[in-house]
């Protein structure tokens, strides 16, 4: 078996030499046929030839949710995703949270769908084998190790650069090089070392993380660019690079207005926020600023008719200076139109507090989507709070498969959120997750070409399937 090894080596990259050989050939005809070296425009009707990244294929090795958002990105465009997991355990996030006995939970499958599931003891040497077979097919090694993790696997950059040079190697780490950069990082970790946490929540209150997974989910979908920027360039250099994302920049970046504040403060107090208008002065650092705007246009969240029972009923209310005398007509101030106190978005600065509970008397009599109604016929910009159960019963939503039911072998039908970027010629259906190692031998056959001795051989092993503790265990 070890002679075959290099013979077999041998033959892939031949037959990958013949490939690339085949493409370039196909270019040049291209050429040829459009005389600007790119491919004449497909005849077929949109949506109808194959996706944004069809033929591309991607080894993920990601766990939890900050990879696992980019990869299954990834394969809503069209990539062949194959998520390798450790035998008998996989993902841990698949049976975290669990809602139904023994079945994958939502938080696995609503992060992993269309992609193909792989058990692999990465540890093994046939497990290895199998993992460098697959490196030399896959155009993207997609991973979020804790710091060190691939490398003490053997997966150096270096090896896999040696194995496959048009390798894109992407990973998510919590920190970047840096004093931190050997620590391991979940979603709160983030959004406190990025600044999101100490500029979230009142002022009077203890910093604030949010709902919304900016650490996680925010890094995974910069990492996506970054791969596909990847993949762009290696189309003219023909070789692959490290992409990396830490999940402290990630967050920095969406919150890149509160660094444009930080510098602000230097030259005087921050008008805009609600803190100028009560009074209160400014320290040395950009304060929490509740609800307001953290734009130019001074805003509030506001209380709608029923908010003593209903946690949901609110509006968020923004006073834009060129609807500001639709404004006062709505909740009957025509006087402030012109009133000098008022009438520039300058002198109203010190009396937001007094305009918003002037707002807030008139909201208080109209439900949000009544507020809603009203204010965006005149152009007023507003927002309604929807709550999780509003936005699953959204029909418009689900029109537009932003929010869809997907099915599962074993746990059923449940509510996931599709692919929020829509593309004309790219359409994402969303799939089911893979069970654990539901493609293990879909992949040895049909990917990697191993002959059924081969399979049976790295079987055996042990090197795809769980110790029997574990399987216990599991
Ligand atoms: N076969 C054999 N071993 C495997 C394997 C496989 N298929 N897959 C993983 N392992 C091993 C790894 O090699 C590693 O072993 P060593 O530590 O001995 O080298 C081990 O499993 C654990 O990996 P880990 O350290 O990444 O996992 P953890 O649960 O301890 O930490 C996390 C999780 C998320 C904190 C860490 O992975 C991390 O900091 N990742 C980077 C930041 C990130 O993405 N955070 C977001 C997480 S989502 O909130």
């Amino acid at each position: 078996m070890a002679q075959k090894k290099p013979k077999q080596a041998k033959a892939k990259a031949k037959a990958a030499t013949k490939k690339s050989a085949r493409k370039v050939m196909k270019l040049k005809s291209a050429k040829k046929a459009n005389g600007n070296g790119l491919p004449k425009a497909s005849a077929k009707p949109y949506g109808q030839d194959g996706k944004a990244l069809t033929g591309v294929r991607i080894l993920d090795f990601t766990h939890v949710q900050s990879g696992p958002t980019c990869t299954q990105l990834l394969a809503w465009f069209g990539a062949d995703v194959i998520k390798v997991e450790r035998p008998g355990v996989g993902d841990i996030t698949r049976g975290q949270l669990r809602d139904v006995p023994n079945a994958d939970s939502l938080y696995f499958t609503m992060l992993n769908s269309n992609k193909r599931s792989i058990t692999i003891d990465s540890k093994h040497p046939q497990g290895m084998r199998v993992l460098e077979a697959l490196v030399k097919t896959c155009d993207v090694l997609v991973e979020n190790f804790a710091p060190g993790a691939l490398d003490r696997m053997g997966l150096t950059w270096e090896r896999v650069h040696k194995l496959n040079p048009r390798m894109i190697v992407a990973s998510v780490k919590g920190f970047g090089p840096g004093p931190y950069e050997d620590c391991k990082v979940y979603e709160n970790v983030a959004q406190c070392a990025g600044g999101a946490a100490s500029t979230t929540g009142f002022r009077e209150g203890p910093p604030l993380v949010t709902g919304a997974q900016i650490g996680d989910s925010g890094t995974g979908l910069h990492l996506a660019l970054g791969i596909v920027s990847a993949l762009y360039q290696r189309n003219r250099t023909g070789r692959g690079q490290k992409v990396l994302c830490a999940m402290q920049d990630g967050v920095l970046n969406l919150c890149r207005v509160k660094l444009r504040d930080q510098q602000r403060l230097a030259h005087g107090p921050l008008t805009e926020y609600s803190q100028y208008s009560e009074g209160v002065p400014f320290g040395k650092a950009v304060p929490r600023a509740g609800n307001d705007s953290g734009g130019g246009q001074p805003a509030w969240l506001l209380k709608c008719k029923g908010w003593e029972s209903d946690p949901d009923a609110y509006i968020y209310f923004i006073t834009q200076a060129p609807v500001w005398g639709a404004i006062c007509d709505l909740i009957g101030e025509p006087t402030w139109k012109t009133d000098p106190d008022y009438t520039t978005p300058k002198a109203r600065l010190p009396r937001l507090k007094k305009i918003f509970a002037r707002i807030e008397d008139w909201t208080m009599t109209k439900t949000k989507f009544e507020v809603m109604d009203i204010c965006n016929a005149v152009d007023i910009p507003v927002g309604p709070i929807l709550s999780m159960k509003e936005i699953a019963e959204e029909p418009s939503l689900r029109k537009t498969g932003t929010v869809v039911e997907v099915d599962h072998p074993t746990r059923g039908k449940y509510l996931s959120v599709g692919n929020p970027i829509k593309m004309s010629d790219s359409i994402s259906e969303v799939k089911g997750s893979p069970l654990l190692g539901e493609h293990t031998d879909e992949v040895l056959k049909d990917v990697l070409g191993f002959k059924a001795s081969e399979i049976a051989e790295i079987k055996n092993s042990g090197a795809l399937s769980a110790p029997k503790k574990e399987e216990k265990a599991a």
